[in-house]
């Protein structure tokens, strides 16, 4: 089995820290998406419910591919009816656009 391609513009986007002003107002633009730890452990993290582990199981994989596709790998936590989604940009221990562009892509799976 052949993967997809990783899209060539987000992997030549450049990867800059936001700053705390710029990462609140990002924040707010999503709807669930909570700030956690701080320094190189800062992500934005989202916990998802579902019904049974298939849908859960299903989610985890479609959010596979959004991260194989934006070169951009979220920590998951799966769980029996539950998937936590973190996001941080190790390049740069920090947050940057492409953690809160990713995480409005894997909303839009569950719209
Ligand atoms: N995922 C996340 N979450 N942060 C990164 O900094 C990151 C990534 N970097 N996926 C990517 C891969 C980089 O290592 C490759 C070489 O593009």
């Amino acid at each position: 089995m052949t993967t997809p391609p990783i899209r060539k513009e987000t992997e030549n986007r450049p990867k800059l820290a936001l700053n705390a002003t710029a990462v609140v107002a990002n924040l707010a633009k999503l709807e669930g998406w909570t700030l956690n730890g701080d320094g190189p452990e800062v992500v934005i993290e989202k916990s998802y419910s579902f019904e049974n582990y298939y849908q859960t199981m299903a989610f985890v994989n479609a959010v596979a591919f959004i991260a194989h596709a934006q070169d951009h790998h979220p920590h998951l936590l799966v769980q029996f009816k539950r998937c936590v989604v973190r996001f941080n940009t190790h390049d740069v221990a920090g947050l940057t656009l492409r953690d809160f562009d990713c995480a409005a892509r894997v909303d839009a799976l569950t719209a």
